[in-house]
């Protein structure tokens, strides 16, 4: 049987215009995602652990079909520094635990308040807003004990990646920080440098750390991370530029979460500032700046060079 992620990956295959590197990366995706979800499984509380309830909720929106890119990132970039698959799959699980908390509480009736994701309909809709309030502390706390639990890597490789990850979750140009000025914004006008901070932060943050994260387990030196933060601050800010141009133009189907949302309540996006024409250019220059990041590099890194392209060129 397909299962929800597996459908995810298929529906990103429909592009007409796709090229045989592109359905490389999507073996990729489907590969790396199928190994993703099976730490998953492994890491999180089975359902018949008490109490049961929240643990199917917490698995319920990890399960629901996400793309798994954050976790992804991590892994191609782990792997281009010969990273130890032990260590490295259960950080970059971690990420996509905080990342699934994130759309939980995003969706909720005090923030976004909204009753579709990855296609199903929201955590708080099936098990109301309590337990999903708590389904989403759980996994940001479930991600701090797989990072602490992981084997192999050095104590100090894994502090870092420890600090790195609770960083990109904090509130300093990260994950809540990002939030917090996307609701102090809400129904003002704002500048391109501002539109930029917020989505620097909320989007961009945890996407620059798996990353991060990816070349610390793997042992990578500080030219090499310098030049990686680059490449994920540009991939980061390309995949929103993206994400704002699809919520104009596909469909809450192809999604999988309601379409339009940002037109139909006036929020600031890349389309609002810079037209559909300028949205897409700016994307396809913030492409090509992560690409040029990676030249100093002297690994393989084609794995990142395609997933950069897969995040400007996705269609859900
Ligand atoms: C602490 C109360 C409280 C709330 C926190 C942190 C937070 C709320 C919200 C973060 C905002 C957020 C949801 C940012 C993510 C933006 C985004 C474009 C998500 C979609 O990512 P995809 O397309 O989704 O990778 P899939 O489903 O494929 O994983």
């Amino acid at each position: 049987m397909v299962n929800q992620r597996e459908k995810k990956v298929l529906k990103m295959t429909q592009s007409p215009s796709r090229t045989e590197r592109s359905i490389n990366i999507i073996e990729y995706f489907q590969k790396k995602g199928a190994q993703v979800d099976a730490w998953l499984e492994r890491l999180l509380p089975a359902v018949s652990e008490a109490p049961s309830l929240i643990h199917e909720a917490m698995r319920y929106s990890i399960f629901a079909g996400g793309k798994r890119l954050r976790p992804i990132l991590a892994i191609a970039t782990g792997e281009a520094f010969n990273a130890e698959e032990r260590t490295l799959l259960p950080a970059a699980c971690s990420l996509e635990m905080i990342h699934t908390y994130s759309l939980i509480h995003d969706d909720l009736p005090a923030m976004d308040n909204d009753d579709l994701r990855r296609g199903m309909p929201t955590n708080h809709v099936v098990f109301g807003e309590g337990m999903a309030i708590l389904a989403g502390d759980a996994l940001l706390t479930q991600a701090f004990r797989t990072l602490a639990d992981c084997e192999g890597g050095t104590p100090q490789r894994k502090l870092r990646v420890l600090s790195e990850v609770a960083s990109a979750a904090g509130t300093v140009n990260s994950l809540i920080g990002g939030q917090v000025l996307d609701l102090q914004f809400e129904g003002k006008s704002v500048t391109g440098e501002q539109l930029e901070s917020i989505h620097r932060a909320k989007t961009g943050a945890l996407i620059r750390c798996a990353v991060r994260i990816g070349a610390i387990v793997g042992g990578a030196d500080e030219a090499e991370l310098r030049a990686l933060t680059v490449y994920g601050e540009k991939a980061g800010l390309a995949f929103q530029v993206a994400d704002d141009l699809l919520d104009e133009t596909a469909t809450s189907e192809e999604l999988g979460k309601t379409a339009g949302k940002d037109a139909a309540s006036h929020k600031a996006t890349y389309i609002a500032l810079y037209g559909i024409d300028g949205a897409r250019e700016m994307a396809d220059r913030l492409y090509h700046e992560a690409v040029a990041a990676l030249n100093s590099i002297d690994r393989e890194t084609i794995m990142l060079e395609e997933i950069a392209r897969f995040i400007v060129e996705r269609k859900s």
